[in-house]
């Protein structure tokens, strides 16, 4: 596959000029399995540091300028504060995710539980969230709920999806004109029977019942093995309801591992739905966000290279010759059009990505550059006392 022509190039770099990366406060936290977290060095202690680290990979990648919160995890006394520290880092702060799946009220769910008075409790936590958002001047409330059952019989469907229906609504109403509702599904875990909003079409479902202001997350990890991302991602999309991606990548299940590790190829195939949809722009309102934990692997650098691997599969997909494509397609030529797109996938673009990175008067080598910062040195000794920052799970 020869390299890009020069109008081809400019095109692709333009493009990648605007592309946006979230990454998450969580992913630079300790964070584990049911069976056990690594702590490491130098990990955060409080949200200001989580900020201070999501700040070093936009210095050196020039494409992850937010920030996603998680709350209680990144509670702060005033968070006009911290979204004004966030902005001396360089930084904004992104998508306020909620979160009803650890309080000991919530084992047989929170907004859909049996008892009103533990849905109500769940139900303020959600509004709570969009009272930060007016404080961070966040546009997105992230929504994903663990409610489920484990045994049939457990519970009744239709009563669960009437009153999460109910907990939707009451915050949908709540939310500002320019703020959005992400509602995430997921197939399973921790409950293991049913989930609440399981898959693609239930989230789509309610968001379609709420109204504009409610998008579809797309967590990559999340899906039965085998379910074809790429075409969830096209008709969410068409349809106008696809708001934001959890990017991750995963073998088995929600392995929460570095977005392109696992599966390059499938995140190639879900950009190029992207730029077929024309969807990389900022203003098509697609959150690219990233929602992975590192632990065993050195978080500030394994975000750094999840933010490259999207960047990677992303210029493969500008690269797709769509004329050529097209044409292949109307011909019926199967193995022609599978060719075009797949020339592109076998393109090497870090030549192309390490030039953009020098336009933009950066380190052609983002993981060199920060291997060489001293940063991890810094933060090591920095933060050698006091309580390291997890998931609390
Ligand atoms: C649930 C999930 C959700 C977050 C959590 C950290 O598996 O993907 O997006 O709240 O991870
Ligand atoms: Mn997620």
């Amino acid at each position: 596959m020869t390299q890009p022509d020069a109008a081809t190039r400019e095109r692709i770099t333009q493009a990648l000029r605007g592309q946006r990366i979230e990454t998450p406060s969580w992913a630079y936290a300790n964070s584990g399995t049911r069976f056990k977290v690594f702590p490491q060095e130098g990990v955060p202690r409080n949200p200001y540091e989580k900020i201070a680290d999501a700040a070093v990979v936009h210095r050196l990648t020039g494409v992850a300028p937010t920030v996603a919160l998680h709350i209680p995890w990144d509670r702060v006394d005033d968070y006009a504060n911290l979204a004004g520290y966030a902005a001396d880092q360089g930084v904004a702060l992104g998508a306020i995710n909620a979160n009803v799946f650890q309080d000991n009220d919530y084992k047989l769910g929170s907004v859909t539980n049996p008892d009103p008075a533990v849905r109500r409790k769940a139900i303020d936590h959600l509004l709570d969230c969009v009272d930060i958002m007016d404080a961070t001047g966040s546009r997105d409330l992230k929504l994903w709920f663990s409610d489920g059952t484990n045994y049939p019989g457990q519970d009744d469907f239709r009563a669960r999806q009437d009153r999460l229906a109910v907990a939707l609504r009451e915050t949908y109403d709540r939310l500002g004109d320019d703020q959005r509702m992400l509602l995430e599904y997921k197939l399973f875990e921790p409950a293991f029977y049913t989930t609440d909003v399981p898959d693609w079409g239930t989230a789509y479902a309610h968001c379609l019942e709420l109204g504009p202001k409610a998008q579809v997350v797309i967590d990559t990890g999340h899906h039965a093995p085998g379910t074809n991302i790429e075409f969830i991602v096209a008709f969410l999309l068409r349809a106008g309801k696809l708001g934001a991606f959890d990017f991750n990548s995963r073998f088995y299940a929600d392995d929460d591992l570095m977005v392109g590790a696992a599966d390059p190829f499938q995140l190639f195939r879900i950009m190029y739905e992207i730029v077929r949809g024309d969807a990389l722009r900022p203003e098509a309102g697609i959150a690219f966000m990233l929602d992975q934990c590192h632990n065993i692997e050195p978080k500030i650098p394994a975000i750094i290279r999840s933010v490259l691997n999207v960047q990677e599969a992303t210029a493969k997909a500008l690269l797709v010759d769509a004329d050529a494509l097209a044409a292949a397609q109307r011909a019926g030529d199967v193995l022609g059009a599978n060719a075009v797109l797949m020339d592109a996938y076998h393109t090497d673009v870090r030549p192309l990505l390490a030039e953009l990175r020098a336009d933009l008067g950066l380190d052609p080598d983002p993981m060199a550059a920060y291997a060489r910062s001293g940063y991890f040195e810094k933060i090591r000794a920095e933060r050698a006392g006091g309580q390291q920052a997890g998931w609390g799970a």
